[in-house]
């Protein structure tokens, strides 16, 4: 197991360890959140669990945990999630893995958001990661160029690209595509989740800002909490 692979696996074992029998909890998506659903699947305890991929759906359903779909349950207790960034004020970017969209309804429709990530993840400032932008298919070329125009508007003058997997746009659970923008640095978050939310066909971004309440973070001597 490689180092990142161990912080992964300690941040999530970590998270599984805040939740209470009783519990309506969101399960997040990717290798880190995987760790966590496993480890919450090992306790047995009697929660019921809200997917935000099918991914994670049928991970949870493997190891016999209850499923809802969001909506269906009362309010969400805990989130836990994972990240492609964790930046200041645990701002984060997420959706590398085409899910942004059902982990942010699931994350607004939480009590409590928990992230959790390996030490790479932590950056001084977001950008480095490529932000993930879910569009609607139909006419995704002209919404990529609504696009730069926005990312222009915010001194990013950068084209999107659109994510591409063996030789075809990768589709999201909701039938959706994703282009990636290799911003560099992102210095106002705010103003470009904004910017982009404001662009006709675009259904929502990886900026995650103002909705983690704390960030489980792996490291070669522990995990370290960030509040
Ligand atoms: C998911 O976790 C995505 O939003 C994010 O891209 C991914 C991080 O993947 P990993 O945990 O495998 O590094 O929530």
């Amino acid at each position: 197991m490689s180092d990142a692979d161990a912080q992964k696996r300690a941040a999530g074992e970590a998270a599984a360890a805040l939740v209470e029998s009783g519990m309506v909890v969101g399960l997040g998506t990717g290798s880190t959140a995987a760790w966590f659903v496993k480890a919450l699947g090992a306790r047995q305890l009697d929660v019921t669990c809200v997917c935000t991929s099918e991914a994670t759906a049928q991970l949870a359903a493997s190891l016999g945990m209850k499923l809802a779909e969001l909506g269906e349950t009362r309010e969400i207790d805990l989130t836990v999630d994972g990240a492609d960034e964790v930046g200041p004020g645990l701002s984060l970017i997420k959706g590398g893995g085409a899910a942004l969209l059902r982990e942010k309804l699931v994350w607004e429709a939480s009590k409590r958001c928990v992230v959790i990530a390996d030490a790479a993840k932590v950056v001084p400032t977001l950008g480095k990661f490529a932000l993930p932008i879910e569009v609607v298919a139909f006419g995704h070329k002209t919404t990529a160029l609504r696009i730069c125009d926005a990312l222009s508007e915010c001194d990013l003058g950068i084209a999107p690209r659109l994510r591409m997997k063996d030789g075809q746009p990768v589709r999201t659970d909701g039938g959706n595509l994703i282009y990636d923008a290799a911003c560099g640095r992102i210095e106002e978050p705010a103003a470009l989740a904004d910017a982009l939310k404001s662009v006709t066909g675009v259904v929502d971004h990886g900026l995650f800002l103002d909705l983690a309440d704390q960030a489980l973070i792996g490291a070669p001597d522990g995990v370290h909490v960030l509040e």
